[in-house]
This record gives C-alpha cells, sequence and structure tokens, in this order.
C-alpha cells in the first residue's frame, strides 16, 4: 500500500488530520487498533473550545454538533458552601464553549471521512514504524489476519500517550516534561438531568468534585480519588454521597441522580515530548502531550495541532516549501505550554493537594481574588474559552 500521509490512530487528531489533508488533495490513510465501535463509545471528553467548534464548522463537519451541543456562556467556582459565577461570554468579547461528547464527535468524524470515500482501517494489530531515516518510511501492521506495509511520504503520530510512534523515535532525541498527580479522577455517566445550567467546578475539604453535563438527561460528574484507587471501592451509593457533599452549598440546590451508564477513573497527569517531530514523523495530541483534565483542553489541543500540521503538509505539497513543517514544533509548544500552565493552575487551585493548611489557605485565597477580581476572572475566561488561532 502507498500514500502520502499514514495517520497513525482514529482519535479526535488523526480523523480532524485526515479531513483537513482530504480538503486539500492530500492522499491519506487512518490505522487504528480498536474496533470502530469501541473508538465510538469510549466516553472522554465533553468540552469544545469556541475555535475548535469554529474549525469544525468550517470544515463542513459540524451539523449535528449545531444541533445537538449545549452552548455555555459561563461556569461556577464552588468554594466553602458558596457558589461563585465566571461570565465566560462576558469575559472573552462574547465567546462561549460547546458541550457536545467527544464519542458523539469521533463518530461525525468517521462518517463524513468514509462518506467522501476516505480509507480508514480499524482493528489492525503489531503497528510499527519504520524507515524514519529514510525518504518515504514505512508503517507495517496485521489486518485481516493479513501482514501490510504502508509506504507514505510522512507519517503523523496521531496514537494518543500509550501509542507506538512516540517511543520508535531514537533515543536521545526527544526531552520529556512530566509531572504525575497525587490523584486521579473517578468519573460517572449517569443518566439524570443536570442539576445546574453550567459546569460546576467545586474545591472541598474532602477533595475536587465537577458537574458536567451531556444532554438535558444525561450528567456528568466527577470525584478526586486517591491516585490507586480501585473502582471496585466506590459502589453506586457511595460516589451519590461523596458527590452530594463536595456539591453541597447554601440553599435549597439539590443534585439529581440517576442510573449509573459508565463508571471510570483516569490519572492526572501533564507530560510534555519536545520536539513533537523525528524527520518524517510528526506527533499530534495526546501522542505528545498530555494535560490534566481540569482545563478541559485535551482535545482542544490535539485539534490545534493538527491544524498546523495541515498547514505545513498542505504548504509542502502545493511548493516544496519547508519552513511551516520545519517550525512545526516550535508553533504547536508555544500552545501547549501556555494549555499546560493553565491546566496546571485549575489543577493546583482545586484539588485537595496534602494535608498542608499552608496550601489550602493559598488556594481559597486563589479562589477569593478569581471570584472577585475582574483582572483574574477575564485571564481564567480567556484560557477556558481557548485562545483563538487561524487555519487554512
Ligand atoms: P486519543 O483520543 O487517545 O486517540 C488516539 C487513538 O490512537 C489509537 N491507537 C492506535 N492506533 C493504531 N496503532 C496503535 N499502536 C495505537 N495506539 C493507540 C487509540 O485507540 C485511539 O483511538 O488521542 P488524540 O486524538 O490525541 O485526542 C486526545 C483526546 O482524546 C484527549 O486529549 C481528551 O480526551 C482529553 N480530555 C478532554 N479534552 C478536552 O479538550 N476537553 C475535555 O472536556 C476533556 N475532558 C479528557 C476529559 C480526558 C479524560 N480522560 C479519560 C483522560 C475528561 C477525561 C476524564
Ligand atoms: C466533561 O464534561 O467530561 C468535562 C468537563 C470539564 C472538564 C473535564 C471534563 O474540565
Amino acid at each position: 500500500m502507498d500514500t502520502q500521509v499514514a495517520i497513525v490512530g482514529a482519535g479526535p487528531a488523526g480523523l480532524v488530520l485526515s479531513h483537513l489533508l482530504g480538503r486539500h488533495g492530500i492522499d491519506c490513510v487512518v490505522l487504528e487498533d480498536r474496533s470502530q465501535a469501541y473508538v465510538e463509545s469510549r466516553i472522554r471528553a465533553g468540552v469544545l473550545e469556541h475555535a475548535t467548534v469554529e474549525l469544525l464548522c468550517a470544515l463542513g463537519l459540524g451539523d449535528r454538533l449545531m444541533r445537538e451541543r449545549l452552548v455555555h456562556h459561563g461556569l461556577e467556582l464552588l468554594f466553602q458552601g458558596t457558589a461563585h459565577r465566571i461570565a465566560l461570554s462576558e469575559l472573552t468579547g462574547g465567546k462561549t464553549i460547546t458541550i457536545y461528547g467527544q464519542h458523539e464527535l469521533v463518530k461525525d468524524l468517521i462518517k463524513a471521512r468514509l462518506d467522501k470515500g476516505g480509507e480508514i482501517l480499524f482493528e489492525v494489530s503489531d503497528v510499527a514504524v519504520h524507515g524514519l531515516d529514510e525518504n518515504r518510511p514505512v508503517v507495517r501492521f496485521g489486518h485481516s489476519g493479513a501482514a501490510k506495509e504502508l509506504t507514505a511520504d510522512f507519517i503523523a503520530g496521531c496514537d494518543g500517550f500509550h501509542g507506538v510512534c512516540r517511543p520508535s523515535i531514537p533515543m536521545g532525541v526527544l526531552r520529556s516534561y512530566e509531572r504525575v498527580y497525587p490523584f486521579s479522577w473517578l468519573g460517572i455517566l449517569a443518566q439524570a438531568p443536570p442539576s445546574s445550567a453550567e459546569l460546576i467546578y467545586a474545591w472541598h475539604e474532602r477533595g475536587f468534585a465537577l458537574h458536567s453535563m451531556r444532554s438535558a438527561d444525561i450528567t456528568r460528574l466527577y470525584l478526586q480519588v486517591a491516585p490507586d484507587e480501585a473502582l471496585e471501592a466506590w459502589p453506586d451509593d457511595r460516589i451519590w454521597t461523596e458527590l452530594r457533599t463536595r456539591l453541597a452549598r447554601a440553599g435549597d440546590w439539590e443534585l439529581t441522580t440517576g442510573p449509573v451508564l459508565e463508571k471510570g477513573i483516569a490519572p492526572m497527569r501533564s507530560f510534555v515530548a519536545e520536539p513533537m517531530q523525528y524527520k518524517r514523523l510528526f506527533l499530534a495530541g495526546d501522542a505528545a502531550h498530555i494535560v490534566p483534565a481540569t482545563g478541559a483542553k485535551g482535545l482542544n489541543l490535539a485539534v490545534a495541532d493538527v491544524t498546523a500540521l495541515a498547514a505545513g503538509l498542505t504548504a509542502w505539497y502545493a511548493s516544496g516549501r519547508t519552513d511551516l513543517l520545519d517550525s512545526y514544533s516550535t508553533t504547536c509548544l508555544q500552545r501547549v505550554w501556555r494549555v499546560q500552565h493553565f491546566s496546571w493552575w485549575m489543577t493546583s487551585m482545586l484539588h485537595r493537594l496534602s494535608n498542608d493548611a499552608f496550601d489550602e489557605q493559598l488556594q481559597l485565597s486563589q479562589l477569593r481574588y478569581v471570584t472577585s477580581s475582574t483582572a483574574a476572572a477575564t485571564s481564567l475566561a480567556e484560557n477556558y474559552v481557548g485562545l483563538p488561532y487561524t487555519f487554512d
């Protein structure tokens, strides 16, 4: 098999890249080791930035998104029993965030790509990249019981944090930066109408909690738990009791409950690999960097990366220009580090870090400041709705 760009991974990064390239007539094949049904039902992100939505609409991928999404103009920070609203839209010249499940977006992206005749191979096995020092690298994999080879001009490593592309880069080329937090998130999806119209980020002595949603009848909720917490230690009743405690506020607010549809635990980690390129292999999205979910940024960052990568590849195919590909890593890393800082800041402000009373007072002081100073609230808001970028 032969193509122009071999894309490893059919997550948001790989799929959006396939659309951006397809639009410029650049041939690509997407290789995914999971089944289509699996990637279309994997529950992950929920918050899309303003610019992510604009990009998807400009690519003609926004029809169902625009019909079914929830548009939010603000969020709440809850601490010491009182909720404080951050007016995202007012503070950012009218920008909004969109609530739309990542798996719904993945479904839309796959359907539109297949409808356009794009090639996505699911359930490939033993993916390995070779010939990275040659002009035409090769991806070897198994598919439908046969060994296959895909030769390409470029490989896009969009295979997430545990993928094979980043580890294929020779030792000594990458520098990595990492922070592992001493907690995880237990997340549930519940068949219950949201208890509030907006997201609630809650600081509590017992640990962080987050109230989010997917639709008028589905709530998404998270609890800070110990890093090595076992899911079996959290029967539904314990989860609801803990959520009720951490989300409690003065007044007659009540947490709506309902059957738990899905439950999982995710570690919180910050990670950056630098540079995001080795010769003709380009890393994008979680393959290159991970942010703790408190900033709601990972998917949005993945989309920003592939926008820059597509611009570089398009310029290369159009005129042999290499400058945009050469600066790909530097361009992306500037945004990546801004988002790393914001995600680390939100995480540090809202989670129980230790039993240190000094830390706790610093967090509360920061929360009072960000909810009372327009300057501080504006900084949170402009990072949360996302910094702008352009695409072609
Ligand atoms: P993905 O989505 O991990 O996709 C990678 C794909 O590659 C496949 N793969 C392979 N394919 C072939 N060969 C191999 N050897 C392969 N190894 C792996 C995988 O099966 C998969 O299909 O990475 P991508 O595309 O970079 O997208 C990143 C996002 O998925 C991620 O950053 C977000 O989910 C993070 N995130 C959030 N991001 C947001 O922007 N807003 C949010 O509200 C938000 N909330 C979240 C989140 C992540 C969470 N968890 C579970 C970590 C909430 C949570 C709880
Ligand atoms: C979600 O709805 O899954 C969600 C919302 C906000 C976050 C993280 C996840 O910061």
